[in-house]
């Protein structure tokens, strides 16, 4: 008899969560003593306390920032449209750097900026200031307008950072591009938000190599009607062709242009700026996000959870092309008025250690990286770090997957010097702001788990009928209120919006009509939150469902793999199979006897979990297809092993190379 096939993103059984971790690392006393949250116990009363009235509590943060009107109402929520802080007049870039020109910060180092042939550059907030007043009267001097788009595909050069300052200083709306995607990608995000100008670049550096921006951009442009001027940066000595009327050189127009700019006086509300983010079919989403709702959940959410103090260096080594880069490169910590290391290059240039010289040099004190990020250096080995002295690091943070427990001791270990406090900060494109998130002076840690949704915010994790799950019962994440810094909308397409986020738990009488995330959690006996994933990557095996990511995060605790993807094959008996494609560390690949491996390797994930989870299939690879901010594309290894054309949008795909060596792989 075949068995009932259930689709993995049929939500009706709760779903098996199977990772079993104990370990508890309370916050140092050292660094509890000196933290802006203190305790545990201060921690839990403000949380309680925002809870009862989160308006309150929002209404606090904002206060925080400097405004020019005041609000007169802290929120309007007509389901599923917030408006926040309405009728408040705010500028972001005011907050960013004139309110620190007035104080001593004005000498301060706002960015300290390394390029990959070791190149520096640092400005203080005044400096920073008088760059971003230029380009605000650059851009109005081309005709650009409040409400206007401009489009920004750079790479990471500073020059990227005053030009979205200077869009919020005049209040037109960004859109930036990240600068590894195709002319195609950025045409359509060009197109799709009708931008009336591009900013970018001759060329960047990476890898030792060059990526022509100016090149894509030209290409892209060809059928990009809205767009009447380029802005060209010159980063490098590469021949550029300028066309004329419409290009003009970045260093020309500065040259000629005042430090002086009054900043606009912009509502709570003004578009600040979108964001596309790719769904798994269709084209990408432009996610809006708006001025004054934004810049406080944003601001206050930098202090709290990286525990900011003036004198911290703070290192996100996220692109600013993903909003890690806007919320927390650019806006999160210049609004409180510290110190930002930013670099272009990629992390092993020349050498795998690129990242711990950085903080050696500047004196990192906060080092907020990826998952994906970590498992490369676990892969590169130890060595690298243990050449350089880390100890100015006080704080480590994660974001963008649910990080395995292997990586996090490993982070603890290595980088972290078992003295600083690790923040796995669980949120998306779409939330503006870390949502759920320990804070270092306050919560007991637990190695995979992003712990407890910050003040202010009410999440759940539930089941298909609304109902709370009970403890270690995986269920759907869903965020019960609106927050500050929630998109607004879907740009150009709002049935979109409320269809991806609205659609699955609607205003009813029983329900006042819920975000939803996408993504599958569950809630240990300490109510700390354990992402199992996205619930697309949720699959039923013989009747259990298994999030992915714990199969993964199994595998990955053998000593010789260095990453784990794993997906479902569709099987007439089992309803389901696990097929695990596995990269190998470059110590171990070194000779390794594949075939005693693979039957090790399924071994070992039946010790971890159970013999439900054991892979039928191992398969071993050079690479995985991530998006470019280094997300496993599980969607598309779905199909490759199902032996389907690729279909969707692949243009978020870093690498198109590994998926051809992944299909070719399957005629062997
Ligand atoms: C910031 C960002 C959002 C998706 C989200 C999750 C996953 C992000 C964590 C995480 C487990 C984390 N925005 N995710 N952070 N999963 N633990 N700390 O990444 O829009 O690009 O992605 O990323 O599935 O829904 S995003």
């Amino acid at each position: 008899m075949a068995a009932k096939r259930s689709t993995p993103s049929d939500p009706s059984d709760s779903i098996s969560s199977v990772m079993k971790e104990t370990r508890l690392f309370p916050p140092p006393a050292s660094f509890a003593a000196t933290a802006h949250i203190a305790s545990f116990a201060a921690l839990k009363k403000l949380r309680a306390k925002a809870l009862r009235d989160p308006e309150a509590y929002w209404d606090a943060q904002a206060r925080e920032l400097e405004w020019f009107a005041p609000w007169k109402r802290t929120l309007q929520w007509k389901h599923p449209h917030a408006q926040w802080f309405v009728g408040g007049k705010i500028n972001v870039s005011v907050n960013c750097l004139d309110r620190h020109c007035a104080t001593w910060r004005k000498n301060k180092a706002a960015l300290i900026w390394e390029g990959e042939p070791g190149d520096t550059r640092t400005l203080t907030y005044a400096q920073l200031h008088r760059e971003v007043c230029r380009f605000a009267n650059v851009l109005r001097s081309l005709g650009v307008k409040q409400g206007d788009v401009v489009a920004i595909f750079m790479g990471m050069v500073p020059e990227a950072v005053i030009a979205m300052l200077a869009c919020a200083r005049i209040g037109a709306t960004h859109n930036v591009v990240f600068g590894g995607f195709s002319s195609e990608a950025l045409r359509e995000r060009i197109n799709d938000s009708k931008a009336v100008l591009l900013i970018t670049q001759d060329a960047a550096h990476r890898r030792g190599d060059k990526v022509h921006l100016k090149k894509a951009s030209d290409a892209a442009l060809s059928e990009c009607p809205t767009i009447e001027h380029v802005v060209v940066v010159q980063r490098t000595d590469e021949r550029t062709a300028m066309k004329g009327g419409r290009d003009h050189w970045w260093h020309e127009l500065m040259d000629a242009a005042s430090a002086v700019h009054a900043p606009a006086k912009l509502s709570s509300e003004h578009p600040m700026f979108i964001l596309y983010t790719s769904g798994s079919t269709g084209k990408p989403k432009g996610i809006l996000h708006t001025t004054g709702g934004y810049i406080t959940q944003v601001a206050s959410t930098t202090k709290m959870i990286f525990d900011l103090k003036d004198d911290d260096v703070f290192f996100c080594t996220a692109d600013i092309g993903w909003i890690t880069g806007h919320s927390y490169i650019v806006y999160g910590p210049l609004a409180n008025g510290a110190t930002i290391v930013m670099y272009e290059g990629a992390p092993n240039h020349p050498e795998p250690d690129r990242m711990w010289s950085i903080v050696e040099r500047h004196g990192v004190t906060i080092f907020y990286t990826a998952p994906t990020a970590i498992r490369s250096f676990m892969k590169w080995g130890e060595s690298w770090p243990r050449k350089h002295d880390l100890s100015s690091l006080r704080l480590l943070g994660t974001v963008g997957e649910p990080i395995n427990p292997e990586a996090w001791m490993w982070y603890h270990t290595v980088i972290g010097g078992k003295r600083c406090p690790i923040v796995d900060t669980w949120w998306q494109t779409e939330n503006g702001a870390i949502l759920i998130s320990p804070l270092p002076g306050a919560t007991p840690t637990k190695p995979g788990t992003a712990t407890l949704p910050m003040p202010g915010m009410d999440i759940d994790v539930v089941r298909k009928d609304g109902t709370s799950c009970k403890p270690n019962e995986g269920g759907l994440l869903v965020v019960k209120h609106p927050w500050p810094s929630m998109l607004r909308t879907i740009y150009g397409n709002d049935e979109r919006y409320r269809q991806a986020y609205w659609s699955e738990f609607p205003k009813s009488r029983t329900c006042a009509g819920w975000y939803f995330t996408g993504d599958g959690a569950r809630r240990d006996e300490d109510g700390y939150i354990w992402i199992i994933g996205r619930v697309d990557d949720v699959v039923n095996v013989s009747g259990h469902r298994l999030g992915t990511a714990e199969v993964e995060s199994a595998l990955v605790s053998h000593r010789s793999v260095a990453e784990a993807a794993v997906v479902a094959r569709p099987d007439e008996i089992k309803g389901n199979v696990l097929v695990a494609f596995v990269t190998l560390k470059t110590e171990a690949a070194r000779g390794a006897d594949l075939v005693t491996l693979r039957e090790e390797l399924r071994d070992h994930v039946a010790k971890e979990i159970g013999h439900i989870a054991k892979p039928d299939e191992v398969r071993f690879t050079e690479a995985l297809p991530k998006t470019r901010s280094g997300k496993i594309m599980r969607r598309l290894l779905r199909e490759v092993v199902a032996g389907a054309a690729i279909s969707g949008d692949t243009t978020t795909l870093e690498d198109l190379s590994v998926l051809e060596k992944l299909r070719s792989g399957d005629d062997e």
